[in-house]
């Protein structure tokens, strides 16, 4: 049997503070068939400092090619690093997947790549394998980019995958304990872990690499059966009984979520569980439906807010909702104990300081309604390329580079071209004070960084509500800035 090796690099500082890194769940996805017919090997630059070694042993071995995962802002540079080192110590094919590559196939042009695999990962890898095994022509493989002669070739794209019809992800090919975080709620073991259950959206947000024209992300999703017999297996087998589900937007079909919650409210199994929606979704369901939502073990719901001006909410979203819905929801979810968790963005395009102070008047009034309610930072938006929103920044030309330097879209960064040197400082003082002003910390491994953030909160809360910046010095700590 082949070998193959898939990388796995380190995302940035988050790294340092979090002991247990997300379940590389994109390239456990794409070994789901290629676990049959190959040694597939997981290298994971986050957990595994001898990650250099390991991978010299392996090319070693002659593998049949290495893959990368790769999205952009750090995890970007530290795919550089790597495929740059594994260019000087060998001939091994470089490929790149991921939503980095996917959403800029210009990157097939860096030298230190030969193929990268464009969306969904499962089929087509598997069919990459087979042809360059058996060294037939690249040119009927769906789904990828790469390099003939002088030539750049990008193939036809891959129609998405139906996600019932996916095998279940080969976990025998990892040590998931490394993966899974546990700690103690209420006295209880917690043990808690990202998972999957839907894919794509049905919103459109111009900054979403979902608006990008370049690839069909139709909402699609497990069935309730089929979820929850997967979701069966990392408990029964794993002891795992709190879930994130990564999905953009899990709550888009409702008969499949209300059947998902009946079959998990009439069964033995308990657990909790974390999904994000938008917010005319999250709207539209009925006091009955919360109740069941509660009680199958629904505990927090990220929902895309995004601003908390209604200008440019209305600019930048498709499902078209009021700020008054948002406040109607808030105290909703509070009667059924599920946390609301809003996302929300700052230096959207037009965005005066008289939105941004709207924005955090909304977060007070949230926080007023509902004291358990918790925030994203309010990170400034990263422009990636091909959305909505960059091709709108291309046409008006306002765009003083010709690509946006996407290593360095970090979240800690206010790197927009449209905003001067004075929003720039204050965005990113606002993204600082926004880590600390709720208690998403808790789940945080550092001791310190919980530490800090319990005797920080008020001084964040205030600084923020009077937008009082002065004598600020504690944003310096740049080590605790990527961390939530
Ligand atoms: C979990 C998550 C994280 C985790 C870590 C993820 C990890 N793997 O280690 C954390 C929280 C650390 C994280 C951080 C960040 N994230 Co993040 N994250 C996600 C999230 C929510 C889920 C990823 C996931 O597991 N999906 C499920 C799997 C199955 O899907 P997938 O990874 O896309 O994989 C499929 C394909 O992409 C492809 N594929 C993936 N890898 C590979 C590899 C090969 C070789 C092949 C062939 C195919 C392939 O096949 C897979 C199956 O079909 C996604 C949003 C989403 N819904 O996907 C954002 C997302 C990946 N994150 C994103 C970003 C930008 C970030 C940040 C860099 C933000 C920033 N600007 O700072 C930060 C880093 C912060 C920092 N400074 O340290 C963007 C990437 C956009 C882009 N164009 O690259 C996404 C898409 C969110 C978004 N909508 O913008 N993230």
């Amino acid at each position: 049997m082949s070998n193959i090796i898939l990388i796995q690099p380190k995302i940035g500082n988050l790294d340092s503070v979090n002991r247990h890194p997300a379940l590389p769940l994109g390239l456990l996805s794409i070994s789901r068939y290629i676990s049959k017919d190959y040694n597939v090997k997981i290298i994971d630059q986050r957990i595994n400092k001898n990650w250099r070694k390991e991978l010299e042993s392996e090319l070693n071995k002659k593998p049949l090619f290495i893959a990368l995962t790769v999205m952009n802002g750090p995890q970007l540079r530290y795919a550089n690093q790597i495929s740059k080192l594994i260019k000087k110590m060998s001939d091994i094919i470089i490929i790149w997947g991921g939503p980095h590559p996917t959403f800029y196939p210009e990157s097939i042009n860096n030298p230190y790549v030969d193929i990268i695999i464009r969306g969904e990962g499962e089929v087509t890898i598997n069919e990459l394998a087979k042809a360059i095994k058996s060294n037939t022509d690249l040119r009927k493989v769906e789904g990828i980019s790469f390099k003939s002669k002088n030539d750049v070739i990008h193939n036809k794209q891959r129609p998405n995958v139906i996600m019932d019809s996916l095998p279940l992800i080969p976990l025998d090919i990892i040590n998931l304990k490394k993966y899974i975080y546990n700690y103690k709620q209420n006295g209880k073991k917690i043990s808690y872990s990202i998972f999957e259950a839907s894919r794509g959206c049905t919103n459109d947000c111009h900054f979403c690499r979902n608006s990008a024209n370049i690839l069909s992300t139709n909402w699609r999703g497990f069935s309730a059966p089929n979820l929850f017999k997967r979701i069966r297996r990392l408990i029964d087998n794993f002891g795992i009984n709190y879930f994130y589900f990564v999905d953009d937007n899990f709550f888009v079909n409702p008969n499949m979520i209300k059947s998902f919650c009946e079959r998990v409210n009439k069964s033995k199994y308990k657990f909790q569980w974390i999904a994000s929606g938008t917010v005319k979704k999250i709207s539209c369901y009925s006091d009955e439906f919360y109740n069941e939502l509660s009680k199958s073990g629904c505990k927090i719901i990220h929902i895309g807010l995004e601003s908390g001006s209604q200008k440019l909410i209305d600019s930048m979203q498709k499902e078209k909702f009021k700020l008054s819905d948002v406040i109607k929801l808030n105290k909703r979810l509070r009667k059924y104990g599920i946390v609301p968790y809003y996302e929300i963005l700052l230096g959207y395009y037009g965005e005066t300081l008289d939105d941004i102070k709207k924005t955090i008047r909304l977060i007070f009034k949230l926080i007023k309604d509902n004291k358990d309610v918790q925030f994203s930072a309010l990170h400034c938006l990263s422009l990636y390329e091909n959305t909505k929103l960059y091709d709108f920044a291309t046409k008006n030309k306002l765009l003083n580079v010709p690509s946006t330097n996407l290593e360095s879209n970090d979240w800690s960064k206010a790197k927009i071209p449209w905003i001067n040197k004075e929003r720039k400082r204050l965005l990113e003082r606002l993204y600082f004070c926004s880590l600390f002003i709720d208690n998403k910390h808790e789940l945080v491994d550092s001791f310190l960084v919980r530490a800090f953030s319990k005797i920080y909160r008020p001084i964040a809360l205030y600084r923020m509500k009077n937008l009082d910046f002065r004598l600020m010095f504690e944003h310096r700590l740049v080590h605790l800035q990527n961390i939530l």
